[in-house]
C-alpha cells in the first residue's frame, strides 16, 4: 500500500517544524487541492479551519497535535473517522513539572515573599509541611495521574476527581456529580486537568470555588488551572480572589486566549499567569510516533490513543 498523503492544518504551534519532520517520511500538503481532494489520507491538526475536513472522501484518520481535542470539535462537521490524540511521557513530564512548580510556590508562600522582597521586608511567613496540605486534582487521566504521583512523592495529601470510578494508590478518589462536593470540601489546592467537553464547560465557577477548604494551614484556598480556559469563568475567579473565597491562583489557560489586555487577571496581585504553556507539544517527540502509527495502520494494525467521541475526550 502507498504511504497516504498528509494534510497539515495547524494554527499557532509553529507549523513549519511539524511540516519539516512529517515531510521526512510522507508527502505533506498545507491545503487540499480543490474541494473533496481524494489524495488526502490523514489530517494532522490543531484548530483547523471549520469544514476543512468535511469533504475529504479518503480521509482515514485525524491526528490532534495536542492532548486536548476540543479544538477539533469546534468544527461541527468533523468527519466520523478515528481521532488520535497526544499521549506522551514527555508531555506528561512537562505538565507534572508545571503542577509541582505552582503547588510548591503556593505552598511556600511565593507570592507573599516576592511582595516582601520588593518592599525590602524581612518577615518569616507561616510555614506548613506538604502532608498538611491537600491537593485535589480534577482529572486523573494521562496528565493528572503523573502529576498526582509527583505530588505524592513531594509528600502532599492527594485527592482525585474523575468521571468514572477509579483507583490510584495513595490518592483518595472521588467521582461523578455525587463525588464533587466531598472532593472540593477536602481540597486546599485545586488543580484542574480536565478536558473541555459539554459536561465540563464552565464548571470552575464561583459556586464551585466556594466549596474548597479555606480553613487550612495555607491560609486559604488556591486554584491552579492548566486544563482549558473555558472550564473556568474568569470573572468568577477575579470575584473569588477579591472577596477571599480564593487566596491565590495560577492560571495557564483562559476563557479567551491570548488573554485580552483588558483582563483584570493580568495585573491581579494574587494571580500568576502563564500563556497556555504548561506543557507544549514538541514535534521532535511526537512526529515519530505519529508516523509509526500511520505505517502500522497501513499494515492493518489498530490505531491507539483514540478519542472517545461520545465522551468528547
Ligand atoms: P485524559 O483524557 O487522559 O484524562 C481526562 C481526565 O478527566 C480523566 O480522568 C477523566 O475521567 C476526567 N474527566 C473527563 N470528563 C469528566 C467529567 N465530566 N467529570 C469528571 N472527570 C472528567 O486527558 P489528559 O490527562 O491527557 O489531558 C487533560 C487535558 O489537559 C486535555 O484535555 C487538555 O485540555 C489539557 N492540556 C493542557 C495543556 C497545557 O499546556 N495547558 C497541555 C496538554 C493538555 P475518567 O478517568 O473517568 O475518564
Ligand atoms: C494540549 C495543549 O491539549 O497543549 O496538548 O493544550
Amino acid at each position: 500500500m502507498d504511504k497516504g498523503r498528509v494534510l497539515l492544518s495547524v494554527t499557532g504551534f509553529h507549523p513549519q517544524r511539524w511540516y519539516d519532520l512529517l515531510s521526512k517520511d510522507r508527502e505533506v500538503i498545507l491545503e487540499p487541492e480543490g474541494d473533496g481532494d481524494p489524495s488526502i489520507t490523514y489530517a494532522v491538526v490543531w484548530k483547523q479551519r471549520p469544514n476543512l475536513l468535511a469533504g475529504l472522501p479518503n480521509l482515514r484518520a485525524i491526528f490532534s497535535i495536542g492532548a486536548g481535542v476540543d479544538h477539533l470539535f469546534q468544527d461541527p462537521n468533523v468527519p466520523d473517522v478515528p481521532i488520535v490524540r497526544v499521549v506522551d511521557p514527555n508531555l506528561s513530564q512537562h505538565m507534572s513539572e508545571y503542577v509541582m512548580w505552582r503547588v510548591m510556590d503556593h505552598h511556600r508562600q511565593g507570592a507573599l515573599l516576592r511582595a516582601q522582597q520588593t518592599r525590602k521586608l524581612w518577615h518569616e511567613p507561616m510555614q506548613s509541611v506538604a502532608s498538611d496540605v491537600s491537593v485535589g486534582i480534577m482529572g486523573l487521566g494521562q496528565l493528572g495521574r503523573t502529576a498526582a504521583k509527583a505530588l505524592l512523592g513531594l509528600g502532599f495529601t492527594v485527592n482525585g476527581w474523575t468521571r468514572r470510578s477509579t483507583d490510584m494508590a495513595g490518592v483518595t478518589a472521588f467521582h461523578g456529580e455525587a463525588g464533587l462536593t466531598p472532593f472540593l470540601n477536602a481540597t486546599d489546592i485545586l488543580v484542574v486537568l480536565l478536558p473541555l467537553t459539554p459536561d465540563t464547560e464552565g464548571l470552575v465557577n464561583y459556586d464551585l470555588l466556594g466549596k474548597l477548604r479555606r480553613d487550612n494551614r495555607l491560609g486559604g484556598a488556591v486554584l491552579i488551572n492548566a486544563g482549558r480556559g473555558k472550564l473556568q469563568r474568569d470573572a468568577d475567579i477575579a470575584r473569588a480572589l477579591d472577596d477571599g473565597t480564593l487566596k491565590e491562583a495560577s492560571l495557564d489557560v483562559f476563557q479567551t486566549e491570548p488573554l485580552p489586555e483588558t483582563s483584570p487577571l493580568w495585573n491581579h496581585p494574587k494571580v500568576f499567569v502563564t500563556p497556555h504553556a504548561a506543557a507544549t507539544s514538541d514535534p521532535t517527540h511526537l512526529v515519530g510516533p505519529m508516523l509509526a502509527q500511520m505505517d502500522a495502520f497501513e499494515r492493518g494494525e489498530p490505531l491507539y490513543n483514540l478519542v472517545d467521541r461520545q465522551a468528547g475526550y
